[in-house]
């Protein structure tokens, strides 16, 4: 009896935590919901850096601009003397926000204080702030929040957790290089990061707090933050807090993940020029071809794009940043239905742009228009209707032919960025083909690897579709292998690459034809999101061949290869 009762104990204790679990899970959806249908965000650096904006004493520094003090190894006492530069007359929080809302983007998140220890926002933790150290004076912090509720748009706060390069004991990336830097890591959290972070969240209770280098974070210094989030359930976060915790969300830095980050949200975070915060000489503008097909692909991985602006010390955005992002708006105000709470593509690519969907809605983005006016897509689905976007009465033509849906369009491309089509499916669109990454968790074999009594740098890395683990070859080597085996002859139409550390300097895909290798394309650099289309071949083995490497071991992190669709 006495037996029995425990066991019953035991169930009931079982049954309360799992519905604990699930109603925290459930809390945790709930809480992300507004950010996953949101897609598109603004980014905003701006600081004190934007005085020198690049340039110390006459001299050019190189690198990203808030990176200034740090590159051009600065003293304090010197970087002290920018608050009482920094004017910016000319901001405007509501234009700010109104010219975020006319692009299109859903939030906008902004450098409380980054690296350089400065914070945009009145503290009484450090008089190193906006209000007490400049003459503007003005809390911008808290006129972008109001601003913000006020236009209805979510406003995130970034704030640099652990490297401070203005207050003893902040961490520093590279080291200290001023002797008044060097003081105790958890007097600097205890008494500056802890309180400023108390501080932002109760004054301007943000939707987001976006951590950043988590240099010399360990568990226990986490924890301490962490804590601090406690009261605010709804709070959203990323995943740099370190001290190995998680956060809300992945944050892909300068790339898109080839196949995205499946099963977990992600935002791909990007400069508009080079720099995150503003630099005068840098004016290699992205252009919005670019911007616009970036967010498609973006939204078709299932992520987030946060595209960043650096203001001028004056207050302004710069126009080319400005003009860009109206375009963009521009084409959102068109199609934004098939940006704005989609789901990631159900197929694994397609050769000429790439596709959305939302419930029973397909959205087709093609940006290399075919000159025949014909596309096909390996849609499983019965189809109800199909038209373009922008004008739902041009009605499509579809017709299937085995596993593909052929699609008859208007001869002249709509839209010359990226035209859509809208396919009305009857249930979710799904694919027709089997699975969606042929390469997907088959067999890798490399000519080296790097010895780890955990393995971690095991060749078979490469196939698991996670850009945290890669294969790695030994240190010395200045050629390697690494063979595919998809274990059966396999039709494959491109491939993707994603290679850390910028070691290759020539390489081949090849395939395998009897006992001899036939080369399909050949390169110089791979770099972190290789993806190339080639005439389909037929074969079981594919290798990527790099024949001339730096040495210091070259790592590969992702390689796929896709059907020929
Ligand atoms: O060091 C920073 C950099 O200045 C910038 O803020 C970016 C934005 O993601 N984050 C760090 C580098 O990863």
């Amino acid at each position: 009896m006495k037996n029995k009762l425990v066991k019953l104990f035991t169930l009931i204790i079982l049954l309360i935590s799992f519905q604990q679990a699930l109603h925290a899970q459930d809390e945790n959806h709930k809480k992300m919901d507004w950010w996953k249908e949101a897609r598109f965000g603004l980014f905003i650096h701006w600081g004190i850096y934007a005085v020198p904006a690049g340039v110390w004493n006459g001299i050019e520094v190189p690198g990203i601009g808030e990176w200034i003090m740090n590159k051009g190894k600065i003293p304090m006492t010197d970087y002290q003397k920018l608050p009482a530069q920094f004017n910016p007359i000319k901001f405007n929080a509501a234009e700010w926000v109104q010219m975020a809302k006319e692009a299109g983007m859903k939030y906008i998140v902004i450098t409380s204080k980054h690296h350089d220890g400065f914070a945009m926002f009145k503290s009484n933790a450090s008089s190193f702030n906006i209000v007490d150290a400049t003459p503007f004076k003005r809390d911008i912090i808290k006129e972008l929040a109001e601003a913000c509720q006020k236009q209805g748009i979510k406003f995130g706060l970034y704030y640099s957790q652990a490297q401070d390069w203005n207050h003893p004991g902040g961490a520093a990336n590279g080291g200290h290089w001023d002797s008044a830097q060097n003081g105790n890591m958890d007097k600097y959290i205890d008494e500056i990061a802890i309180p400023q972070v108390k501080e932002i969240l109760s004054a301007y209770n943000p939707a987001i707090i976006w951590w950043d280098t988590p240099t010399d974070m360990s568990k226990e210094r986490a924890t301490k933050f962490l804590n601090e989030l406690k009261p605010y359930p709804n709070l959203i976060t990323n995943n740099r807090l370190g001290g190995g915790f998680e956060g809300d969300l992945e944050t892909p830095e300068q790339y898109i993940p080839a196949t995205g980050i499946p099963g977990k949200n992600w935002e791909s975070c990007m400069t508009l020029n080079n720099t995150w915060g503003y630099k005068r000489n840098d004016s290699n503008w992205k252009s919005t071809q670019v911007l616009i097909r970036n967010l498609i692909d973006i939204a078709s991985k299932g992520g987030n794009y946060l595209l960043n602006v650096g203001p001028t010390a004056e207050g302004i955005i710069p126009l080319p940043s400005v003009e860009r992002l109206k375009e963009v708006g521009a084409w959102l105000k068109v199609n934004g239905e098939a940006i704005y709470a989609t789901k990631a593509s159900p197929f694994a690519y397609l050769p000429w742009g790439r596709a959305t969907i939302k419930n029973n809605k397909l959205y087709l983005h093609i940006f290399d228009y075919p000159s025949n006016g014909k596309i096909k897509i390996p849609l499983a689905n019965d189809i109800v209707k199909s038209y373009l976007l922008s004008n739902p009465s041009v009605l499509i033509t579809t017709t299937k032919v085995g596993n593909y849906v052929w699609l008859t369009l208007p001869l002249n491309a709509p839209d010359k960025i990226a035209s859509v089509i809208v396919v009305e499916t009857k249930g979710e669109a799904r694919s027709s083909l089997v699975s969606p990454i042929p390469s997907f968790g088959k067999q890798a074999m490399a000519s080296s690897t790097q010895f780890d009594k955990d393995d971690k740098w095991n060749a078979k890395n490469v196939l698991d579709n996670n850009n945290k683990t890669s294969w790695k070859t030994i240190e010395t080597d200045t050629t390697a292998w690494l063979n595919l085996n998809l274990m059966e002859a396999t039709n494959i139409g491109a491939i993707a690459l994603n290679e850390a550390g910028g070691r290759t300097t020539q390489f081949s895909i090849e395939y395998k034809d009897g006992n001899t290798w036939v080369t399909i394309l050949t390169g110089e650099h791979i770099g972190s999101r290789f993806f190339k289309q080639f005439t389909p071949v037929k074969a079981k083995e594919f290798r990527l061949n790099i024949s001339k490497a730096k040495p210091g071991g070259i790592e590969i992190k992702d390689f796929q290869l896709f059907y020929d669709e």
